[in-house]
């Protein structure tokens, strides 16, 4: 071996990913060794040979305009000395950084929300019954949400109230709810849901939103070169786009989902590569819509397909969930999840996939590239979101024709069966898990059929057994330790008492951990949460749904609040909200979203805005004095954890709830001398 090849070999030895290094989950571990027998690259190798810009990594790079970009790294100069950073136009590294931040805002609010626009457009199609393959599977939900759009559940006909046709009531509520993008002035309709406290403090700060499309338009007009130059007013925008996506565009695409499809209610599933079937036809369904993966729910177990894959010899076909629309069909279905966003190359890895199925957001590109090494087909459904790279298949999915669509695509499935390269090696790795804890699941497990109520959940924050609640949510990040992060939080959290609320790939990284169990609580929790738990018959980490659903969460904290006992918004709640290991721009909009509605939110990994001391300080502090609630910013997690408990014990000092007190039973009045104090 020459000395060159030496060299190239340790080179690329030092640079080979160690497994053990970059995930806490052993099916990833094994399937990461696999793709590198198998010389095949994924995002882990990626993540080491490319490292972060300096510069945008502290989110003072501005390329809104053709004279830059503009470069304005902080460095120990201005530290320590005068900062005159300055863009060509003058912009400041506070101007600059809060437009980046804005516009990922904007981009994550416009995928939300678009989300939603989408499920509307389906939603009122049913209503009309112009397509055959959607419905109204939960008349009760669309009975409660009705009156929120200004929709009569019944009418008066010869002196007689009478209940109106749902399909009637579902027409009017579909032509409302779709009214909320375009809508140009006025308030968005669910801002009335929020404590009413909130409400007039976002009338008193001027930061309800008009519509969903008018205030992410907005954000694109404010930063472009030359018009809104003050961060402060930049950050208020920030807060009417975000507030338009988290009680507007995700919490109307939940709502009208569940209306559609069925609320979640608790229901067990199985989660990760494991659930995968070497001798069995495997579809994975990945992105976020239910549209697509509820019809390709009905079509993988209609009689004619799974003889159809009879005839390739499999005994059978597997349909898992990969990211958000795992979550959307564990939740209503219980079928099972291949893995959280890290793992969707990992899937194909296996070599037993046979369809990858995608819609919006959270693909990897290089999935397309990586099929090639193996048999499996990607396949593009959706007209705004195709891929150019690999050999993808496109079946439009149309939703006047979904259910013949979702057919089409799982006979694609079928036929790629036969083409396997070689014998699969699935990982024996998989979990039980309880999930589909829905608000209105949360309030029939706590208070029964008769009392539902959030009641149970504050007497015990009030006595002490429940310290408080923690929002745990968001993505993976290839930049730290997969999974490594979200446990962390979690278990810390559980270890002092703080019930855990979950969506998105934190929730399945809790899943995969075997957190999302009712037994989980004896081996995790802390003794006063534990017992809660066990005598409800929860798991103590309450898995809530996708990232349309952290709508759920403000659903459930507005609940808290009107139960009584622990304040008047959700800004006194003993609650705070992280997101260890995010990475898309939704989960910018997502912390706007609940810093605006008043939670203490904590990101991990990074966060663009350390090259722009003064605006960070807004975010990290300022807001606080505005909103009750703020962002910060910690990369370790056991920190991370101890921050958000400080916070609900500042929170629980500020009721009057800093010593654990016995249980006793109060009334109505009670609660609300409580409330008064
Ligand atoms: S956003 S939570 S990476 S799926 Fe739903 Fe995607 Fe997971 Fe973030």
């Amino acid at each position: 071996m020459s000395a060159e090849e030496i060299k190239a070999k340790a080179e690329a030895k030092a640079k080979a990913v160690d497994p053990k290094e970059v995930t806490v989950d052993i099916a990833t571990v094994e399937m990461l060794k696999k793709a590198a027998a198998d010389g095949c690259e994924t995002i882990f190798d990626r993540a080491l040979t490319m490292k972060p810009c300096n510069i945008g990594e502290q989110g003072t790079c501005c390329k809104n305009c053709a004279q830059g970009p503009c470069r304005l790294p902080l460095t120990k100069k201005q530290t320590e000395g005068k900062d005159d950073r300055k863009g060509l136009c003058g912009a400041t590294p506070e101007t600059i950084a809060a437009r980046n931040f804005a516009r990922m805002v904007a981009a994550g609010a416009a995928a939300h929300s678009d989300h939603g626009r989408g499920v509307a457009e389906v939603f009122l199609a049913a209503a009309r019954k112009e397509t055959h393959d959607y419905g109204i599977k939960d008349a009760e939900k669309l009975l409660e949400i009705a009156p929120d759009f200004g929709v009569a559940t019944t009418i008066v006909v010869d002196g007689e109230e009478k209940e109106r046709d749902i399909y009637e009531i579902a027409e009017e509520v579909g032509v409302k709810a779709l009214g909320q993008w375009g809508q140009q002035d006025g308030e968005i309709y669910y801002a009335k849901r929020a404590p009413e406290a909130r409400y007039e403090l976002w009338k008193k700060l001027d930061v309800i939103p008009r519509g969903i499309d008018r205030e992410i338009v907005e954000i694109m007009h404010r930063t472009h070169m030359g018009v809104d130059q003050d961060y402060h007013n930049i950050v208020k925008q920030c807060s009417r786009a975000a507030l338009a996506d988290g009680w507007a565009g995700s919490m109307i695409a939940t709502d009208l989902q569940d209306v559609m499809f069925g609320t979640p209610y608790p229901i067990q599933g199985e989660i990760n590569l494991g659930v995968l079937k070497a001798d069995h036809v495997n579809i994975i369904v990945h992105g976020h819509e239910p549209l697509l993966s509820e019809m390709i729910v009905v079509a993988s177990q209609d009689p004619e397909m799974l003889s159809y894959a009879a005839t390739k010899g499999a005994k059978g076909i597997v349909l898992a969930g990969m990211c958000c629309t795992a979550n959307e069909i564990l939740v209503r279905h219980g079928l099972p999840i291949a893995g959280n966003y890290l793992q969707q190359e990992l899937a194909i890895v296996t070599g037993a996939v046979d369809a990858m199925v995608v819609d919006v957001q959270c693909i990897m590109e290089n999935l397309a590239n990586l099929a090639m090494c193996y048999h499996t087909k990607v396949i593009t459904t959706n007209p705004r979101a195709m891929i150019e790279s690999g050999d993808t298949l496109h079946i439009e999915f149309d939703e006047h024709n979904a259910l013949e669509d979702a057919k089409k695509i799982v006979k694609a499935a079928i036929d790629n069966y036969t083409n396997r390269k070689a014998m699969p090696l699935i990982p024996t790795a998989k979990e039980k898990m309880v999930v589909g804890f829905s608000y209105e699941a949360i309030n029939y497990h706590l208070g029964g059929t008769f009392r539902g109520s959030y009641w149970p959940l504050n007497d015990n924050i009030i006595n002490g057994r429940i310290r408080g609640i923690g929002g745990v949510v968001g993505c993976n990040n290839a930049r730290t330790m997969h999974d490594s992060a979200h446990l962390i939080v979690v278990k810390e959290l559980l270890k002092n008492d703080v019930i855990v609320l979950t969506t998105g790939c934190n929730a399945m990284a809790c899943g995969k951990a075997g957190l999302l169990t009712p037994e989980a609580a004896k081996v995790y929790c802390g003794p006063g949460l534990a017992e809660v738990c066990e005598t409800v018959g929860i798991p103590p980490v309450l898995h809530m749904g996708s990232c349309v659903d952290n709508s759920r969460i403000l659903m459930a904290a507005t609940q808290v609040v009107k139960a009584g006992g622990l304040g008047k918004d959700i800004s006194d709640l003993p609650a705070a909200g992280c997101a260890p290991e995010w990475m898309s721009e939704k989960a910018i909009s997502i912390g706007q979203y609940f810093v605006a509605s008043g939670v203490y939110t904590l990101f991990g990994v990074t966060l663009p805005v350390s090259g722009a001391p003064r605006f960070q300080k807004h975010l990290f502090e300022e807001l606080e004095g505005i909103y009750g609630g703020k962002w910060d910013l910690v990369e370790d997690p056991y920190e991370m954890a101890h921050r958000m408990i400080a916070h609900i014990d500042k929170k629980r000092k500020a009721l009057g709830l800093d010593k654990a007190k016995e249980r006793v039973l109060m009334d109505m009045a009670d609660r609300q001398k409580l409330d008064a104090a």
